[in-house]
C-alpha cells in the first residue's frame, strides 16, 4: 500500500472504497501461542496494570502486539476534557478566518472530497516505559487537509491554522487577582506551510470503520509522523489567522524542558512537541524449548531506519529481523529476534534503533538533562524472568 497521498492514490482509493467498502482490512488476532510456547513474564511490568484506568482513558497492552491494525476498541485513548457525543447527521465543520470563502461542510460533503488511506501509528508524547501503552497503529482514511484549505482559499496573511475540537473545559484565567474560569475548547495549531503540506489529513475512518467516539467521531486531524497532541479529535472548526495561536494546549502544555551545557553553563531550553522521536522497545517475549523469541516495536517520524539491535544482559548488540508486513513510512515497525538457549533466571533485554541520519535512540543517561517526561524515547531496559 502506498503511503503518500498523491492525487492518483486518492482516485484509486476512492474507487477501491466504493467497490469493497471496509472489507480488506484483516481482523485483529491476539498473538497465538504455538504448541509448547510459553510467555516469558516481564518483572518490570506493574502488578496493578489496568489498561482502562478511567472511562475516558485506555492504554494498549503492548504485550499483545501482533501486526498493523490495532482494533478500535483496543486503540489507546486519552483526552483532557471528556468525550463529546456528536450526531454525524447534523455535524458540520466550519472553516473560518482569513479565507476567501468560509466553508460549512457536512460529513458527507467532507467524505466526497476524498478517501485517501494511510497506515500510520502515533503515540502520546507522554508515552514511556515500562508499559508504553499510549501507542497505536492502523489504517486511517480521510481527506487531505490541503484539499479543504485550498477550497476555502487561504489569504496571503493567513500564517497560522488553528484546529478546535468540540470538547470544552473550564480554564482558570491567569493574571487575575480573584479566581475566575472561562470555558474553552481543545485547540492546536499548525503553521501555514505545515498545514498546506501533502501529509496532514482529516480522518473519518480507522481500519475501514467510522471513527468511534473515543477516536474523535466524526472527524479528526492527523499529522503523520507527529506525536498525538496535534491530532485534534471531534474537529469542529478550522480557523486561519495571522497571529500565533497561544491556547493552553498549544502554547503552555506539551513542552519539553532540557538542559544544554553552553560554555560551562546550563541553559534551559523549552521545545514544542512535534515530530515523534525515534523509539524502540521490547514488547513481548515467549519461549519454546531452549530458544526464546523477542518481539518489539519501532516508531518514529518516518525517517528511514538504518538498524535495530537488541542486547541480552551484558552481551553484544545483535541485529534483529524486521517484520516484512510493517513497512509503512509512518507506521510502527515490528521486529523479531531469536534468543538462542535462553537460560532460566532473571535477564535484561534492551533494544536500540538508529535512523539513516545516524541518530541513535538515547540511553537513559544521555537523556539525563531532559527534566520533563514527554518525548521519553530512551533505550528501555526490559527485565524478564525465564522459567
Ligand atoms: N479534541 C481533542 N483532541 C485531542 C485531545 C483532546 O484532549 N481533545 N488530546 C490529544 C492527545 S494529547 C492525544 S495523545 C491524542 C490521543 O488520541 P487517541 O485518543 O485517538 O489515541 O488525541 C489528541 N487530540
Ligand atoms: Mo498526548
Amino acid at each position: 500500500m502506498d503511503n503518500q497521498m498523491t492525487r492518483r492514490d486518492l482516485v484509486k482509493s476512492t474507487l477501491a472504497l466504493a467497490a469493497v467498502g471496509s472489507i480488506g482490512v484483516p481482523d485483529w488476532v491476539l498473538p497465538a501461542l504455538a504448541q509448547g510456547e510459553v510467555v516469558v513474564p516481564f518483572t518490570d511490568w506493574p502488578d496493578n496494570y489496568n489498561p482502562t484506568p478511567a472511562p475516558d482513558r485506555r492504554t494498549f497492552d503492548t504485550r499483545n502486539v501482533t501486526g498493523v491494525y490495532t482494533p478500535a476498541d483496543k486503540f489507546f485513548t486519552t483526552q483532557h476534557l471528556g468525550h463529546p457525543e456528536i450526531d454525524g447527521a447534523t455535524y458540520k465543520l466550519r472553516v473560518s478566518g482569513l479565507v476567501d470563502k468560509p466553508l460549512t461542510l457536512t460529513l458527507d460533503e467532507i467524505k466526497k472530497l476524498g478517501a485517501a488511506k494511510m497506515i500510520l501509528g502515533f503515540e502520546c508524547s507522554g508515552n514511556r516505559p515500562p508499559t508504553q501503552g499510549l501507542i497505536g497503529n492502523g489504517e486511517w482514511t480521510g481527506v487531505p487537509l490541503k484539499t479543504v484549505l485550498e477550497r476555502a482559499g487561504l489569504k496571503a496573511n493567513a500564517r497560522e491554522i488553528v484546529f478546535f475540537g468540540t470538547d470544552k473545559g473550564e480554564e482558570e484565567v491567569e493574571w487575575r487577582t480573584s479566581k475566575y474560569k472561562v470555558e474553552q475548547q481543545y485547540g492546536r495549531s499548525l503553521q501555514r506551510d505545515k498545514a498546506m503540506s501533502a501529509e496532514p489529513f482529516l480522518a473519518y475512518a480507522l481500519n475501514g470503520e467510522p471513527l468511534t467516539k473515543h477516536q474523535g467521531f466524526p472527524l479528526r486531524l492527523i499529522v503523520p509522523g507527529w506525536y498525538g497532541a496535534p491530532n485534534v479529535k471531534w474537529l469542529s472548526q478550522i480557523h486561519a489567522q495571522e497571529d500565533q495561536y497561544l491556547g493552553k494546549f498549544q502554547a503552555r502544555w506539551y513542552r519539553t524542558l532540557k538542559g544544554e551545557m553552553i560554555d560551562g553553563e546550563m541553559k534551559w531550553v523549552e521545545t514544542a512537541i512535534t515530530k515523534i522521536h525515534l523509539k524502540s522497545f521490547v514488547a513481548r517475549v515467549t519461549k519454546n524449548g531452549a530458544d526464546a523469541k523477542v518481539t518489539g516495536v519501532v516508531l518514529n517520524d518516518g525517517t528511514p531506519l538504518k538498524s535495530v539491535e537488541v542486547k541480552i544482559d551484558d552481551g553484544p548488540w545483535q541485529p534483529v529481523t524486521m517484520d516484512p508486513q510493517t513497512t509503512a513510512k509512518y507506521g510502527w515497525k515490528l521486529f523479531n529476534y531469536t534468543w538462542k538457549a535462553a537460560a532460566a533466571g532473571a535477564h535484561t533485554i534492551v533494544s536500540r534503533a538508529t535512523d539513516i541520519t545516524g541518530y541513535v535512540q538515547p540511553t537513559e543517561q544521555e537523556l539525563e538533562n531532559k527534566k520533563s517526561f514527554l518525548e521519553h524515547n530512551i533505550q528501555q531496559v526490559r527485565k524478564v524472568m525465564v522459567g
